[in-house]
């Protein structure tokens, strides 16, 4: 492969004549632009503990009244895309929100799609076109492009969630907005995981032909949880136990661009997860271990988070011999198998 001209090797006088005019030459940056072997790649793995974090966001309970903030967010970001561009991975945006008793997030929409996982408390909820989905921990919950969705709070202590939302690239793609409507006082319905979608294989009839494109909008970690342990049962001991998270209705991923999918390691399993072309961030639902993500070592606790770069290597520990540990994974694949160039590697 040829050595390509840089930019210093032209004079002068021709590249300001090139600037002049807003014309590039494509050469010096084509190297970087399609990079022959991997990706050129600025996100790095990274790792927060929940205890220190959640110690600045409940700070922020106290700081912040949630009038002057809409959202109680602390933003995690990934250092090598620069802090203030609010990027867990080059796609994926992640908070952790807090919302204290009594109070109310307000009703609005947007187009960036939002994935919600309860982390702690109890008697929290979100009204997704008015549907109330209790919020227990472990609970999924989404808030698709363009659906109203406002949070509320009846329990006595403070509740918080991991928020990811496809905002980085709706944000790149300019066409990031939201409107904002008064809280929605309608018949409140009951969450259609209970009712409509009570079984895996059976659907109301009339699904049939009157398709909702997101039928089911909170998936409860109690009935993930058991299908994981049952998964575990009839999984030989080097496959992954891991379940995705989908539409009822029609099988595939439950948003375009984010995936979602919880993993259980069997005690004392480790498993190597390759190369993945794309981008994902874990939450410890239950469990001790480690993550192996390129060069680094991370330890886990239940709720830390931790992220897995695009073409990163990663493996997985449960570093206890008697517990199962179970992470929740969310991740750009569905864009990726959509664009087609989804891939898995070592
Ligand atoms: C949003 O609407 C929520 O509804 C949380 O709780 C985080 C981050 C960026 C843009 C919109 C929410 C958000 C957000």
């Amino acid at each position: 492969m040829s050595k390509l001209q840089s930019a210093t090797d032209l004079p002068d006088k021709y590249l300001s004549a090139l600037a002049s005019a807003n014309l590039q030459p494509l050469w010096p940056s084509l190297r970087t632009l399609i990079s022959h072997g991997a990706p050129a790649r600025s996100s790095i793995p990274m790792h927060w503990n929940y205890p220190q974090v959640r110690e600045l966001l409940i700070q922020a309970g106290d700081l912040t009244p949630i009038e002057k903030a809409e959202r109680r967010v602390l933003v995690l970001c990934n250092p090598g895309l620069g802090i203030d561009n609010l990027q867990a991975t080059p796609s994926i945006y992640i908070g952790l929100q807090l919302i204290l008793p009594g109070e109310d997030a307000p009703n609005h929409r947007h187009s960036p799609s939002a994935i919600r996982l309860i982390v702690e408390g109890t008697g929290g909820f979100t009204t997704v076109e008015g549907e109330r989905l209790p919020m227990e921990p472990g609970d999924l919950i989404l808030t698709p492009s363009g659906l109203w969705h406002e949070h509320g709070h009846t329990g006595s202590e403070p509740v918080i969630w991991m928020d990811a939302l496809d905002l980085p690239l709706i944000y790149y793609l300019e066409t990031s907005q939201a409107q904002e409507a008064p809280l929605q006082h309608a018949p409140i319905r009951p969450d259609s995981s209970q009712t409509k979608f009570r079984r895996a294989g059976l659907l109301p009839y009339s699904q049939l032909h009157d398709r909702n494109p997101y039928p089911m909008l909170r998936y409860p970690w109690k009935e993930a949880r058991e299908a994981l342990t049952e998964l575990a049962g009839a999984t030989d001991r080097d496959a992954l136990v891991q379940l995705a998270y989908v539409n009822p209705i029609t099988g595939e991923e439950c948003l375009p661009i984010l995936g979602i999918s919880a993993l259980m390691l069997r005690p004392g399993e480790s498993a190597d997860l390759g190369r993945r072309t794309c981008s994902a961030v874990t939450h410890v639902i239950e469990g001790i271990g480690s993550s192996e993500i390129d060069d680094n070592a991370f330890n886990w606790n239940p709720r830390d988070i931790t992220v897995i770069p695009p073409h990163a290597s990663c493996t997985l520990h449960n570093q206890s011999s008697s517990k199962p540990a179970f992470l929740l994974m969310v991740d750009d694949a569905p864009l990726h198998r959509k664009l087609g160039f989804y891939r898995e590697y070592r």
